[in-house]
């Protein structure tokens, strides 16, 4: 069977909302935007409002962040509906659009476009799915990385396309040929296969120290969709000029707020526990104060002003 074989030879047409208001519609224009943005990573509501706060135009739903959140590993451990569960909170707690961290679909066509049917009706701008094989393992764990078969992925891809509801929700093709050390021709030739099935945009992930093979993956792709990243390791040699010239579309901060947590809690909990007190954590703690504006608690007592008095 040809890849074009699991394709439908007429996709819906897809009418794009003018006034880009839906969150879908916001995803969209800024994945096709000629500007470089980024997505912050957010694994809870509060963590969604304050990547809002803190001014980005997007979050993405982090599987690994949402499953440490969770406290479990980031291989499927956590099922899907618990983590659209946390998702419907960050929707709550933010206006900015969403792009959720499908993993690798949960299974197959039917469950992946299960999935995204269910984002989507949430209020998601559009989901990612991987093209590795369910279960699968967090890209920086191990070199065990087997990859779903092509025909199989674009499958999924055409099956979540022809079953959204909104025209301009977005379902992104990530591939992990470069991760799983398939080199740039495989990584390309998957990339544009997932094009062919559907995908709004492609995800090309590396975990080289440097942007080198992204850089070369850019070239060479030449912007047939939008490229989405995620320089969790290279961000640090690469300025975000770099990613710029080479015509990305959005950069994702993976894991950022997570391990900040991480981090903080850890040493908070050190402090505390090891002098019976708080007076050395407390100056590292949110106040109060910032916590009840994060979360609008004057505008409880100006609703209650207006609904509750009788
Ligand atoms: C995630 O944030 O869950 C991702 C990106 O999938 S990575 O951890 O880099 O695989
Ligand atoms: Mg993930």
């Amino acid at each position: 069977v040809s890849v074009s074989a699991v394709i439908p030879a007429e996709r819906p047409r897809i009418e794009f909302d003018t006034e880009r208001r839906t969150p879908a519609s916001q995803l969209r224009a800024m994945l096709e935007s000629e500007e470089l943005s980024f997505l912050m990573e957010a694994h809870d509501g509060l963590s969604a409002r304050i990547a809002e706060v803190e001014g980005f135009e997007a979050i993405w739903a982090s599987g690994f962040s949402m499953s440490t959140a969770l406290g479990v590993r980031d291989s499927d451990e956590a099922s899907w509906s618990q983590l659209l569960n946390v998702v419907e909170c960050m929707r709550g707690a933010a206006e900015i659009p969403i792009l959720v961290d499908g993993d690798a679909g949960y299974g197959n066509f039917n469950t992946a476009r299960r999935f995204a049917l269910k984002a989507e009706r949430i209020g998601v701008g559009g989901v990612c799915f991987e093209d590795k094989l369910y279960p699968k393992m967090n890209s920086f764990v191990g070199d065990d990385h087997c990859l779903a078969d092509v025909k199989k992925f674009c499958g999924k891809l055409s099956a979540c396309k022809e079953g959204q509801e909104n025209a301009d929700f977005c379902v992104i093709a990530r591939t992990e040929a470069l991760i799983a050390g398939h080199g740039l021709d495989e990584a390309l030739r998957r990339a544009d296969a997932y094009r062919e099935a559907g995908a709004d945009a492609i995800f090309i992930h590396s975990r080289k120290r440097s942007a080198e093979e992204i850089e070369m993956f850019a070239r060479e792709w030449g912007g047939r969709l939008p490229l989405v990243i995620a320089p969790t390791t290279y961000a640090s040699t690469t300025p975000a000029e770099t990613f710029r010239r080479s015509g990305i579309s959005s950069v994702i901060w993976a894991n950022q707020s997570m391990r900040a947590a991480v981090a903080a809690m850890r040493r908070v909990c050190r402090a505390i526990r090891s002098t019976e007190s708080v007076i050395h954590a407390d100056v590292e703690l949110a106040s109060l104060e910032e916590v009840f504006q994060l979360l609008e608690y004057d505008e409880l007592k100006e609703a209650e002003r207006r609904f509750a008095a009788v």
